[in-house]
């Protein structure tokens, strides 16, 4: 009985804990947010924009432009520190372009004219897996401890019992 609704606590504590903790939320990001993808007016504001954020796997960065105007090439790391788009691995040429992070380093750059070399790239470095080893969030309460088991009912009837028949016996005994 009392094992049983232990194991019951158990599963319900389990549920809500499955429930309140923080799966793979996607975040999803803007690039150069309301200047958006675009020759910038600093040479080094896409890497601005990019500091202090922390990517995870899953999210999504979305670049705002008209097609055609710009494009989003993904390119390898020696690419990207040369502005060198004749082999891309992968583009985008209609805007806005919505691409999903994965682990690792990224590098975009725009391939059209001197675009990259007037800024218009964007390393995303050290994305970390989706989610993993999250700490729990403060302010998520713990799951109150299991109020202490009651004697069970069945037993203490079953000690009552034995000990009116152990009094029945020996006042028996004691007679002859
Ligand atoms: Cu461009």
């Amino acid at each position: 009985m009392a094992s049983t609704m232990n194991v019951t606590l158990l599963v319900v504590a389990l549920i809500a804990a499955a429930t309140v903790l923080p799966g793979t939320q996607a975040a999803e990001y803007v690039v150069g947010d309301a200047t958006g993808w675009t020759i910038p007016s600093s040479a080094n504001f896409y890497s601005d924009w990019a500091t202090g954020k922390n990517f995870s796997a899953g999210d999504i960065l979305v670049f705002n432009f008209a097609p055609n105007v710009h494009d989003v090439a993904t390119v390898n790391e020696t690419a990207f520190g040369a502005c060198e788009k004749s082999n891309p691995l992968s583009i985008t040429s209609t805007g806005p372009a919505n691409i999903t992070l994965t682990s690792g380093n990224h590098y975009f750059i725009c391939t059209i004219g001197q675009h990259c070399a007037g800024g218009q790239k964007l390393a995303v470095i050290n994305v970390t897996a989706a989610s993993s080893g999250t700490p729990t969030p403060p302010g998520v309460p713990s799951p109150p401890p299991p109020p202490p088991s009651a004697p069970s009912s069945a037993s203490s009837l079953a000690a009552t019992f034995s000990f009116i028949l152990m009094t029945i016996a020996s006042t028996i005994f004691c007679l002859f």
